[in-house]
């Protein structure tokens, strides 16, 4: 009995298929609650188990990826609050599992779906890559995940789709920084389906092999890493299709200071501070801190900048 709590737990993408797991409960007698109640303390903070049928990519291979720890205490969330440790520390009400996605506008696969029935059909990758905050500082990232271009396959947007809009969860009980209006939520951000296509872009399930800790934004994100680290959103609930390009969160609070493409550029610099390095999290001291050189597109320009020829890339920050 324990081995099956355990498995079913501790297996988010082991594909389960969650009526033979309701039967499997029944059997041994063990509720839903009962099952439930788990995965909070299992995940959590930490992250739980993936499949085993990770497979390896190129991606980042030689690149060093930042520790777990290094990954998982140092946030932008501000569903728990907006400083650094306030997602670490207050994360663990969020609860990722179950999971619905629902899929909306212009595609021919309508629907609300099961996170696990959602991402079953895709083979999860480790991908490790550069993660660069507007705020001018960075990380090394081993996601894992699948390729959005897949998914989008499934969907199938139709020809009017030209942009696709994600949404972040609204529950003040699950996302308690939700009860002061510091964002206004829920969090949006959109891409071009040309974006979106890229082979690049991933939604995330995990980082480091595990199920991805809450406070980086369990249990699906985004993940663009020539991109601003604002527009990776987190905790998505909702994909839509539309014609019209949204105005995504920070956008909108901010429309001087962020815009719709946010791609990492060393060129066009923040209104309130320089875009030309970038300090490296963990490294140097704090009273002087390791700088890097940001690179154009956060150095995927071999893969991203073909998506911008002939676009004014400083009146399209
Ligand atoms: N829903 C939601 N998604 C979000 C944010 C947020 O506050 N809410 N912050 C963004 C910002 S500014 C950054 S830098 C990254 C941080 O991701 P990480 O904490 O996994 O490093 O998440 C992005 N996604
Ligand atoms: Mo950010």
């Amino acid at each position: 009995m324990k081995k099956i709590t355990e498995h079913y737990v501790t297996n988010e993408s082991d594909y389960l298929n969650r009526r033979e797991f309701i039967k499997k409960g029944a059997q041994f007698g063990v509720g839903l609650t009962a099952f439930n109640a788990l995965p909070s303390m299992a995940e959590g903070v930490y992250g739980g188990e993936l499949s085993d049928k990770i497979i390896k990519t190129n991606y980042g291979k030689d690149l060093t990826p930042h520790t777990f720890k290094q990954i998982t205490n140092y946030n932008n969330f501000y569903e728990f609050g907006t400083g650094k440790r306030d997602p670490v520390k207050n994360a663990h009400t969020l609860k990722p599992k179950p999971w619905h996605i629902e899929a909306s506008g212009e595609c021919a696969k309508q629907g609300v779906y099961d996170l696990e029935d959602f991402i079953a059909p895709y083979q999860l990758e480790e991908r490790i890559y550069r993660f660069r905050c507007v705020e001018a500082w960075s990380m090394v990232i081993p996601w894992v995940g699948v390729p959005l271009a897949s998914v989008l396959k499934t969907f199938q947007p139709t020809s009017k789709a030209k942009y696709i809009v994600f949404k972040t969860l609204v529950d003040s009980e699950q996302m308690p920084g939700q009860k002061r209006s510091t964002l206004d939520w829920p969090y949006v951000e959109g891409l071009t389906i040309a974006e979106a296509m890229n082979p690049l872009s991933m939604l995330a399930v995990g980082l480091y092999g595990k199920t991805l800790p809450n406070q980086n934004g369990a249990p699906l994100r985004l993940v663009v890493p020539w991109k601003y680290g604002f527009k990776n959103i987190k905790s998505i609930v909702s994909i839509h299709f539309q014609e019209h390009a949204p105005i995504n969160t920070w956008q909108d609070q901010a429309s001087r200071e962020y815009g719709f493409y946010a791609n990492v550029n060393p060129n066009v610099d923040h209104p309130r501070w320089s875009q030309a390095r970038e300090r490296v999290i963990g490294q140097g001291s704090f009273f002087s801190p390791k700088k890097r050189k940001t690179e154009m597109f956060n150095g995927y320009g071999d893969e991203v900048a073909h998506l911008y020829t002939g676009l004014d890339l400083k009146k399209n920050f």
